[in-house]
Order: C-alpha cells, then structure tokens, then sequence
C-alpha cells in the first residue's frame, strides 16, 4: 500500500510461510537474519529488511506524496503515532494471532489461551482510544494521510478478517476512517492482495 501511495511498482516474489522459506538457512543468511518478511531487494541484491525500513527507504527514493512528515515537528507526531499503533496495537493483534485457531491449526506453536485473551482485551480498548482520538481529527497522526494510516488500516483489516477482532460498530469515529481509507484506490493493495 506504502509502494502503491508513491506510484512504485515492485516486483512481488511470494514466500511461502507454511513452508517456512523465510526461515531457511538460504534466506536467513542472505535475506533477513530475523526470518521473516517482507523484504526489499535491490536490483544490486542488497536487502532491507522490516517495513518500516523498507517504507524509509522508498519514501527517500520518491520523497513525493510525503507520508513520514515535512518538518521536524510533524515528523516527531507522525512517528510518535505511527509507533503507538505498531506497538501497543498492531503487537497485540499479533499475540492474538499467534495464540488464534488459525495459527494452532498450522501446527506451528503451542497456543496459550490466557495470553490471546489478554491480547484481545488490550486490542478492544485500543480500538476505543483511537475511536476518541479520532473525534478530534481526521486521520491517525493529525489532518492528513501518512504512514500511520496505512500501518493502522492494513493491521485493522488483518484483525478483522484473520483474527476475530473486528471493531465495533458503536466505535462511530474509527467506522468513519476506515470508510474514509477504505475509498483511496490503493486500499486493496495490502498483504492480502499478493495472496
Ligand atoms: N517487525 C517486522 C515483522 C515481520 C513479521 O512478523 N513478518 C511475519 C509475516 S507478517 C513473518 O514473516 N512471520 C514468519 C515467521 O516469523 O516465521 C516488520 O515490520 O517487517
């Protein structure tokens, strides 16, 4: 969605998790030493690993539209907001995740019941912060679109349709941003639609 916003076109190479490709020695040792993904290869094969390094990257190569602040004050709130949605949300949409049905179906770790319900709590309340936090503005980190939209509406669609954690539909002002985000043309551009 982040490549999509700046008009880049990049070339997508699907890794297959159920197989663990990310996680073998040839990746691990020329890829991304966290094995994971996604990750960034330049035509040279150098990689960038992490989103938000690869979001960085892009964002220098083709500064225009900006989504990570124009002067040193909106890119501190950007980032400061940005931050508060991959740690205290998207985090814990990912603890769910991990501790979900789906994942126990894949077999690949032992699920723990009491931690995806205390995920989930802390994911509901998020929900209801940012639904009051949006009362006061239109978009994540102040008035307009940045990188923290798209990190909170990719993790939000991801929560609702693979996690069981929709928002509710009483959280007005978070069900009128995602309408808002949901009418931007590269809105279906995030992981889903490599699948
Ligand atoms: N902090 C990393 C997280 C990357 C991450 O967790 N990727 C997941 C898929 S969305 C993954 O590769 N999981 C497979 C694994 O851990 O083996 C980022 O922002 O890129």
């Amino acid at each position: 969605m982040f490549a999509a916003e700046k008009g880049i076109e990049l070339d997508i190479i699907n890794v297959d998790m159920a197989k663990r490709e990310q996680r073998s020695e040839e990746f691990v040792r020329n890829k991304n030493p966290s094995g994971k993904i996604p990750v960034l290869e330049l035509d040279d094969g150098t990689c960038i690993a992490e989103t938000v390094a690869i979001q960085r990257y892009l964002e220098s190569v083709v500064p225009e539209p900006n989504l990570f602040g124009n002067d040193p004050l909106e890119t501190a709130q950007i980032e400061m907001f940005h931050r508060f949605i991959e740690i205290e949300m998207l985090n814990q949409i990912g603890v769910s995740w991990v501790n979900g049905p789906i994942v126990a179906k894949m077999g690949l770790v032992e699920p723990i019941e009491a931690a995806k319900k205390r995920s989930d709590s802390f994911v509901r309340s998020f929900y209801k912060r940012l639904d009051r936090e949006l009362g006061e503005r239109s978009h994540i980190a102040g008035n307009r679109f940045t990188v923290a939209d798209i990190t909170a509406w990719i993790s939000i669609d991801f929560a609702s349709t693979l996690v069981g954690l929709p928002p509710d539909e009483s959280l007005t002002n978070l069900q009128e941003w995602r309408a808002r985000i949901a009418q931007r043309p590269t809105s279906g551009a995030g992981a889903r639609s490599f699948v």
